[in-house]
Order: C-alpha cells, then sequence, then structure tokens
C-alpha cells in the first residue's frame, strides 16, 4: 500500500478512504468523467486491493437500489458512483427511497473536465461541453443529509470521513459528492485515520423516571414504530420485546421498512393505528416518520403521547403537525432499554392480557378467513402470501414492493426473525429488485424473496436486476403479484371519486392493454420462470424456484389475479 507520505492521485486517495471508513462496495455506472478512479482502481488491485469491492451496474436506479439493501441488511454505508448529470438523474426516485428510509449512501459522482486543455484530465470529446451544469448537486440536493465538491489543493481524504460519518446521521440518508477530472488527478497523501466516532444516547435519569410512571400507569400502552428494528438488529429487537413483556404494550408496525418486532408475537397489534386508537391509553411513537394519517384515523385528545426519537422535529419534512404530550431527543432503543430496568413487569400484566386477547382474535379469524379462500383457491395477495409462508426458508430474507399488495405479504407472512423484512420507507417504486440483490449480498446464505406488483416490477429495470443478480451470483426468488395494472391509482380515483364517471369507465388508464410476459425481461440471463393463473399451482412453482435459486438461478414467478 502506498506510505502515508507517497503522493497519490486523489482518486486514489478517495478509493483508499472508503474502505479506510469502512464501505466494502462501490456500486458503480462508469463514464469519461472516472478515468481517474478507473486508473486509480488498476493501480490499486495491482498494490494491495484495499479499496471498496467494485459492482459494475448497468443503471443507477439498481446501483443505488442494491446499495440501499445492502445497507439496509447491515446498518454499514455504501458508495454509489454515477456519471454527471445524466448519471445523477438516472439515480431518480431511488434518491427519494434513500433519503425517506435513513439509508447511510454516500455518492460520488464526476463533473465535467473544467479546462479546455493542458491538465491530465482536460476535456477531449464533445460531452464535455453537453454535460457541464450550473450547480449539479441541486438535481439530488433536497434528498442529500450533505453535499460537496472536492476543491484541490484539500485533502480528499477528510471529505470522505465526513461524508460516510454524515450519511450515518441521525437521521441516516444519502450524501453526493462531485469532482471534476483534473481535481481527480492532484497528487495529494493518504491519511490513514478510521471513521469518526459518534455515540447516541438514551434520555436522562428525569425524562426516564417521568417516561416510566407514565407507562406503569397506562393500563393499554402501545408503541407505533416503522423501523426500531434497523441494524443491528438483534439488539434492537430484542431490546424492544423486553420492554413490551415487561411493560405489557402493544405494538403496531405501521409502514414497516424493517421487522420491528415478530409478527407473530402475541403483544403485535398489527399494522393499521386506527386499529388500537380506541383501547389504546398511552401512545408512544418512537422510530416513526408518519405515526398515523389524521384524515384516516386519530388518536382522541385525551390519550397522552410520548415520542422518543433522535430528531423529533422531523426536519426533513416541510409538513409535521402530529400533536405530542413529551417529545424527547433521544434515542429511542436506548430509552426504552433503561425504562425496561425501572419496570415490574407485574404492572405490566393488565396490557398484556388484553393486547394478547385483542391481536389472537384477530389472528384466529384472519387464519380462518385466508384457509377458507385456499380451500376455494381463490387468488388474492393474501393467499399468494399465505402459501409462499408455507415454502419459504425460516431464515429468509424478504423484500417487498407490492403497493396495494402489501397488507397481504404483511398479514400472511409470519415474519418472525430479525432482519427478515425490509421495505422502502417512500414510494420510488422498483426499488426492491436492486435491494434485493444488495440484501442478499449481504448475506449470501439466506433464501431471498422479491414481492412486487406488476407495476412495481416493470420500475425495477427487471432485466438490469435478474443480470445483477446472476453476476452476483447472488439468485433472488422474485414473485410478480399481478393485479391487471396500476391497482393504487385505481383505488385513489375511486376514493377521491367514488361515483366520478372515470369509475364508471373502469379507470383505463390504471391497466396495461397489450398483454406483458413477466416472465421474459429475466430472460437476458436464463432465469428460471414460470406463470401461474391458479392458487393451486403456486406451491410446486414456487418449489421449483427455490430448487432453481439453489442452484445458482435468479428466479421469476409470476402471479396473475383480479382485486
Ligand atoms: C416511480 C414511481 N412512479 C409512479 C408512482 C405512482 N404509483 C403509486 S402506486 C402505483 C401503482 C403500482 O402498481 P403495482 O406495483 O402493480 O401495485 P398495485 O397498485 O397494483 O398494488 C403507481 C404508478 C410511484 N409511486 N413511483
Ligand atoms: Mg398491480
Amino acid at each position: 500500500m502506498s506510505s502515508k507520505k507517497e503522493k497519490i492521485t486523489a482518486a486514489e486517495a478517495i478509493l483508499r478512504s472508503l474502505s479506510l471508513q469502512g464501505v466494502e462496495y462501490l456500486f458503480a455506472n462508469y463514464g469519461t468523467d472516472h478515468t481517474p478512479l478507473i486508473e486509480a482502481a488498476a493501480k490499486i488491485r495491482r498494490e494491495d486491493g484495499k479499496m471498496p469491492e467494485i459492482v459494475v451496474c448497468p443503471h443507477e436506479f439498481v446501483a443505488l437500489s442494491a446499495a440501499h439493501g445492502y445497507a439496509a441488511a447491515t446498518g454499514k454505508p455504501q458508495a454509489v458512483l454515477v456519471h454527471v448529470d445524466v448519471g445523477t438523474q438516472n439515480l431518480g426516485a431511488a434518491m427519494h427511497n434513500a433519503h425517506r428510509s435513513n439509508i447511510p449512501v454516500v455518492i460520488i459522482s464526476g463533473l465535467a473536465p473544467v479546462t479546455d486543455m493542458g491538465h491530465v484530465g482536460s476535456r477531449d470529446h464533445v460531452v464535455h461541453y453537453l454535460q457541464d451544469t450550473f450547480q449539479q448537486s441541486d438535481i439530488v440536493r433536497e434528498y442529500c443529509r450533505w453535499v460537496t465538491e472536492y476543491r484541490p489543493p484539500a485533502n480528499p481524504v477528510s471529505m470522505i470521513r465526513r461524508a460516510v460519518a454524515l450519511s450515518k446521521g441521525p437521521p441516516a440518508g444519502p450524501v453526493y459528492l462531485t469532482s471534476a477530472r483534473e481535481a481527480l488527478e492532484v497528487k495529494c497523501s493518504l491519511d490513514p485515520r478510521g471513521p469518526i466516532s459518534i455515540r447516541t444516547t438514551g434520555a436522562d435519569e428525569k425524562t426516564v423516571k417521568d417516561i416510566s410512571s407514565l407507562v406503569e400507569s397506562a393500563e393499554r400502552p402501545v408503541i407505533i414504530t416503522s423501523r426500531m428494528g434497523k441494524p443491528p438488529v438483534n439488539e434492537n429487537v430484542s431490546a424492544l420485546i423486553e420492554f413490551v413483556e415487561v411493560s405489557g404494550t402493544g405494538v403496531v408496525e405501521h409502514a414497516p421498512c424493517v421487522l420491528n418486532f415478530p409478527r407473530n408475537h402475541p403483544q403485535h397489534v398489527g399494522f393499521v393505528p386506527g386499529d388500537v386508537f380506541d383501547h389504546a391509553d398511552l401512545i408512544i411513537l418512537a422510530d416513526t416518520d408518519v405515526p398515523w394519517v389524521p384524515s384516516i384515523s386519530a388518536p382522541a385528545k385525551e390519550i397522552p403521547i410520548i415520542q422518543i426519537e433522535n430528531n423529533p422535529l422531523k426536519h426533513t419534512y416541510p409538513h409535521w403537525d402530529f400533536e405530542v404530550d413529551m417529545a424527547i431527543a433521544a434515542d429511542p432503543i436506548k430509552t426504552l432499554k433503561l425504562v425496561s430496568e425501572k419496570l415490574d413487569p407485574a404492572d405490566g400484566e393488565s396490557g398484556r392480557l388484553f393486547w394478547e386477547s385483542f391481536s389472537g382474535e384477530k389472528r384466529e379469524k384472519r387464519k380462518e378467513s385466508v384457509n377458507e379462500q385456499i380451500k376455494n383457491n381463490k387468488l388474492n395477495s393474501a393467499t399468494i402470501s399465505a402459501v409462499i409462508n408455507r415454502v419459504k426458508d425460516k431464515n429468509a430474507m424478504v423484500v417487498t414492493d407490492a403497493t396495494t399488495s402489501t397488507g397481504g405479504i404483511l398479514n400472511n407472512l409470519e415474519l418472525v426473525n430479525p432482519g427478515s423484512y425490509i421495505a422502502k420507507y417512500g414510494s420510488g417504486l422498483g426499488f426492491a429488485g436492486g435491494a434485493a440483490v444488495g440484501a442478499k449480498m449481504a448475506f449470501p446464505d439466506r433464501e431471498t424473496w422479491c414481492l412486487v406488483g406488476d407495476g412495481a416490477y416493470l420500475f425495477t429495470h427487471p432485466s438490469v436486476t435478474a443480470w445483477l443478480s446472476a453476476e452476483r451470483k447472488v439468485p433472488t426468488l422474485t414473485v410478480v403479484y399481478d393485479n391487471e395494472g396500476w391497482n393504487a391509482v385505481r383505488g385513489s380515483t375511486k376514493r377521491t371519486h367514488p361515483e366520478g364517471i372515470a369509475v364508471q369507465d373502469g379507470i383505463p388508464e390504471s391497466r396495461f392493454n397489450h398483454p406483458i410476459d413477466f416472465t421474459a425481461p429475466s430472460q437476458i440471463v436464463g432465469s428460471h420462470t414460470e406463470s401461474v393463473a391458479e392458487l393451486d399451482q403456486l406451491e410446486a412453482a414456487l418449489g421449483g424456484a427455490i430448487e432453481a435459486t439453489e442452484n445458482g438461478k435468479p428466479a421469476v414467478i409470476h402471479v396473475k389475479f383480479s382485486d
């Protein structure tokens, strides 16, 4: 490896620094702006290989989605390299997903060279004039925790060090760095410092006491969370289980983007906050940005609400007007651990009994109804998910992007293990394809399911995703929930104009008229594919797909039904 004093290019310093900061992969889509990085990578490969592993991705949206999946599964920031303004624009909705899901990712982009001639890296192509922009970072700035440009003669090492630290938040999210070719060729030295370490802490003694007494005096406390089960998953989920059991709290996973709490636990009270508002006498909001949707349902004013968040003001949201009685700026898991220590399990008895019976009855009813539908060979998101639940490995990871099929998936896949579920906290369709590949790169031995709507599947860049899955030898198993197009668009039109002409006409904008062969896109790498139109064929089809993935082939099972 180059010694501290040896002069290396800024490009080499950047690659080496990423590694020093713990970044394992660089998901990359290259262009003419990257020649210094390509040369530096070749040099490092010949020397000691100390840089992130380069994962060539044929589309930027898939690159960032894969980095998202890897970081969501591990909690470790990853890096993405894209080409100037055009590559940055192709990151598209994956930026929104990483931003809203609080995913740590360092995005690096080139800039058009700044000189006509005379420097290593000066302009040598017409595109270098076309790709020049006034402020390239403005394309993605709103979705970033921090943006900056590498400006020599500064040392890029400190920029990378800060970039990785800032991507971790709180709240975690993308950071975006740019650099022109000439700047990347400037010589500097490597300053081999490790990551910046920041401690987040739980609430202070007085606050912990205040929370404990409110919890103690509540008969039916509820916690609403979206992402408490993020990495480190075992530690976080265990801490929540301990708090919930000792305090007699029910857990609502609202719009979960991870598994927060075992979904078969008697005190798991579902995914719909409105279901518990008539019963709860204390609500705790923790690691959730949108705890409920007021126009659908909201808790009564008398119910005390405690909010425990690293950033309770939610400054990344232009509008956030949820009324809380006690807002606490502290780490929610660490705080609840301290609260658990203060509680007497005997005080939690009433809550435990209440929530167990509340969710037990619902669960039984739902199981009976789904079993009845399975008996009648009825195909819908609930029955498809129940069949997946029968065949999937208990250690599987499930990555979803299934819009109106999400309820069927959440309620019928009995996921219990920390780290077994990843969804986007955002709305950029197509995330799950790349994210499933990224998650399986993190845990190659775990069966990895990608459950997507038919609309979402087309947004995943399905050929690119299949190629990446095959290229990285991390075969994912995709199930396409084909409910004939954009059911969410149909649903929202029906809600806003129930008697409208569009509804009378069947909302043609929400359907794909020309038939689509959903098994075709992944065929570019010879994936295992099958289309299923009868529920009683599904189990065998999934069995074949699991076998194919075990033999190294990505698999896509297309299931057609009417909602
Ligand atoms: C990138 C992007 N484009 C458009 C939308 C708007 N949108 C929200 S849901 C939806 C339909 C999704 O279809 P599908 O994946 O089949 O799920 P379904 O609604 O049928 O359950 C669309 C187009 C979006 N969220 N993201
Ligand atoms: Mg659909």
